[in-house]
């Protein structure tokens, strides 16, 4: 019987007692030494789904851009996405059963779901390079044991959201291992830039910041497949230095400066991944060692102009949306609004709200300010391209921006925001369009902007609407932030509760850091 080998080796992974954790943005994530009987339980629940949906699940144990001591889990559908909000909620009831209560709590999903127990199961369980990954991910699998599956390894992220989804649609997306993951994405990029005239050294070598972590050891695996076609010079790849520490996405889009270990010259083109590989910002300095930032809303504006001319040579009628968060720039909303003329959707932050508000549209691009983000094409898109691509009547302008589209869906990890697809993806717009990363960067220029931490007693007292770009609670709150904001041009300024991390956020932007400096006088409480 399962159930006894649950209760058996549910005893190995004890939970401590009132610990109460939360499935929140990007799954459970804390110090690590807290989520032992956490993995063990997603491993059952990983299990339980993937017999809900006769399909393969993935679990991934990372912590993303968080300190090397913490860690965290999430669950990936079979389509690659986000598990849907009821598992969400089905993820904490089991996590918070005290001890003697987990049986019953499973029983009772169980029962909810209707779901067939002799029916085969399959999880794919990823971990990042943390030192408690290793461990964990045994918890996971101890979990998954219990009920019936399978071990993948070292991976980012993004890499088992392919994996999953390539498993669970027979191939059609992609070969399901890494192997494949790698040729997929490095024959789009050579078919893409092939053709390219007088590419020059300058433009193919780029710097990368591994943030000691995955993304490091994967992108030098990768690295083989490109042919020498984009050269890699890789700095914190997890030889010496601490996972996060000074460097790494995060770091650079929060402190807007460059990260440690780094030997940029002036004008080189350089990128940061985060500590899980799903996120990549850009950046170079100039001549006067000065800072210059591109980050996922300078991704998107890049890939959307690019698009966007694509479907006009091609001239296929399709509908072009980019969805951004309340933390995108009011300078990026405004250019692609007003100059672009394309769709710009706000949406929560957290992946999966921008991933679901891109499906709207025949091609959604979403990217969070942060660098997560990746581009989503609808099933008519993509057959629309093909047919084109095909079709022997259309003349050789339209039939070549048809292949190019059909190689740039082949090189997007449409499963979710992918560091290496997407730094595939921009080294190849940047060389088909024959752009410098000064140019890139002079598409607009980015309003002054701050991103604070903020301790505070109970974060969960603020309450917010409209995208989060509002308060609703604590009264008199949103208030004072509208007082401080008319004070000064083009100001935008919002608070919210973190949902990874003991913490209120507070965003401020200003047509000059002048204006910027002070609203931050009125900060309540003590800034970290
Ligand atoms: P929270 O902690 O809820 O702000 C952060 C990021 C999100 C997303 C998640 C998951 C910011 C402001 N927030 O969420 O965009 O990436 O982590 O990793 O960057
Ligand atoms: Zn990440």
């Amino acid at each position: 019987m399962p159930f006894e080998e649950v209760t058996q080796k549910s005893a190995h992974h004890p939970k401590p007692v009132g610990l109460v954790l939360q499935y929140g943005t990007a799954g459970f994530r804390t110090c690590a030494k807290k989520l032992d009987h956490i993995m063990f339980r997603m491993g059952l629940l990983a299990t339980l789904r993937s017999k809900k949906t006769k399909a393969t699940i993935g679990v991934m144990v990372t912590a993303s851009h968080n300190p090397e001591e913490d860690n965290g889990v999430k669950l990936v559908d079979p389509m690659g996405e986000m598990v849907t909000p009821a598992w969400e909620g089905y993820a904490t009831e089991l996590a918070n059963a005290e001890q003697e209560g987990l049986l019953p709590t499973l029983k009772d999903l169980i029962e909810r779901e209707a779901i067939d127990m002799a029916q085969e199961a399959n999880v794919f369980v990823g971990k990042d390079t943390r030192c408690s990954s290793e461990s964990l991910s045994k918890a996971v699998m101890d979990g998954v044991c219990a009920l019936g599956g399978h071990y993948n390894g070292l991976v980012t992220t993004p890499q088992l959201h392919y994996l999953v989804c390539c498993q669970n649609t027979q191939g059609r997306y992609g070969e399901a291992t890494i192997k494949g993951y790698y040729q997929k994405l490095s024959q789009a990029f050579i078919q893409l830039t092939k053709n390219v005239p007088n590419r020059t050294d300058d433009q193919k070598t780029l710097l990368v910041d591994g943030a000691n972590g995955i993304g490091a050891l994967k992108v030098s695996e990768m690295e083989t497949y490109l042919k020498k076609e984009l050269q890699l010079s890789l700095f914190n790849d997890g030889s010496s230095g601490k996972l996060n520490h000074l460097c790494g996405a995060d770091f650079v889009k929060v402190q807007q400066r460059a990260p440690k270990g780094v030997e940029i010259s002036a004008g080189e083109r350089c990128c940061s991944y985060d500590g899980d590989a799903d996120r990549i910002v850009y950046y170079y300095t100039d001549s006067a060692s000065r800072f210059h930032l591109l980050d996922g809303d300078k991704i998107a504006t890049l890939i959307s102009t690019y698009l966007k001319d694509l479907l006009t040579q091609a001239g296929l009628d399709l509908q072009i949306a980019v969805v951004q968060t309340a933390y995108a720039n009011g300078s990026s909303t405004r250019y692609l609004e007003d100059v672009m003329k394309v769709i710009v959707r706000c949406t929560k932050t957290g992946v999966k709200h921008l991933h679901h508000a891109a499906q709207e549209f025949d091609i959604g691009i979403y990217f969070e300010a942060n660098g997560h983000g990746t581009v989503l094409f609808s099933k008519l898109a993509e057959e629309k391209i093909q047919q084109l691509a095909r079709d022997s009547n259309a003349n050789d302008e339209r039939k070549r921006a048809a292949f190019t589209l059909h190689n740039t869906i082949n090189l997007i990890n449409q499963t979710v925001g992918d560091a290496m697809s997407d730094m595939l993806l921009i080294e190849a717009v940047l060389a088909i369009r024959g752009m410098t990363v000064q140019q890139w960067d002079a598409i607009y220029t980015d309003l002054p902007n701050r991103q604070l931490k903020v301790k505070v007693a109970d974060r969960r007292v603020i309450d917010t609407t409209d995208a989060e770009r509002r308060t609703v609670r604590p009264e008199g709150l949103q208030e004072a932030i509208d007082l401080l904001v008319k004070k000064y041009r083009r100001a935008r300024s919002f608070v919210r509760p973190s949902g990874t991390e003991d913490v209120v956020r507070v965003y401020a932007e200003a047509d000059t850091q002048v204006g910027l400096r002070g609203g931050e006088h009125n900060l309540p409480c003590g800034e970290t």
